[in-house]
């Protein structure tokens, strides 16, 4: 079961000229940042509420460190904004095999390292009406 909205994330030239305008704008502060070399990003993820099952919900602000990056690749032809959407589940590798077996495409084989420590996969933006959709599972098994 997909239980929440666990991230939005937005791709961004300059990652410390956008947190600052979420904090100057919004009031919103960066809860946590990491450089993940597999996905090339650099991140900032700005805690927005927390959820019932205990869970929370993210802006995750998103920089390429390399020019070979699906997020750079994304940037040159799009410019700056919503990049995909996450949803949070206990569970990514049941989801992704039922998600699957519905015949919409899952980018990996076996979920990789995401945000914190998370367990994470992508599915195709193509089988999705053109959003990239990423599915979570945290660190904690669940919540983060
Ligand atoms: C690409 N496309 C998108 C898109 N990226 N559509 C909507 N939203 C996006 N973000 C579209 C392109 O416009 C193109 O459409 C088609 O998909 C093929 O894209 P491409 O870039 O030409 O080709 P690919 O196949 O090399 O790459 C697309 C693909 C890739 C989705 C497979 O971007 C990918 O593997 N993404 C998943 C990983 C990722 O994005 N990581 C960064 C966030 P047309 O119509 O022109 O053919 S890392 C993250 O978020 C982690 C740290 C975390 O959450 O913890």
């Amino acid at each position: 079961m997909l239980t929440r909205i666990d991230h939005i994330g937005i791709a961004c030239f300059d990652l410390d000229r956008t947190v600052e305008f979420y904090r100057s704008t919004y009031g919103f502060e960066v809860f946590h940042s990491e450089v993940n070399e597999e996905q090339g990003v650099r991140e900032a993820m700005l805690r927005i509420n927390g959820t019932d099952d205990g869970g929370a919900s993210y802006l995750q602000l998103l920089e390429p460190t390399r020019e070979d990056s699906t997020v750079a690749k994304w940037l040159a032809k799009n410019g700056e904004g919503v990049h995909h959407i996450a949803f949070g589940t206990a569970d990514v590798d049941a989801e992704a095999a039922d998600i699957r077996d519905k015949g919409v495409r899952v980018l990996y084989d076996e979920p990789r390292t995401g945000s914190m420590g998370s367990r994470i996969t992508f599915l195709h933006p193509k089988d999705c009406g053109g959003v990239l959709t990423e599915l979570v599972t945290s660190a904690a098994g669940g919540h983060r």
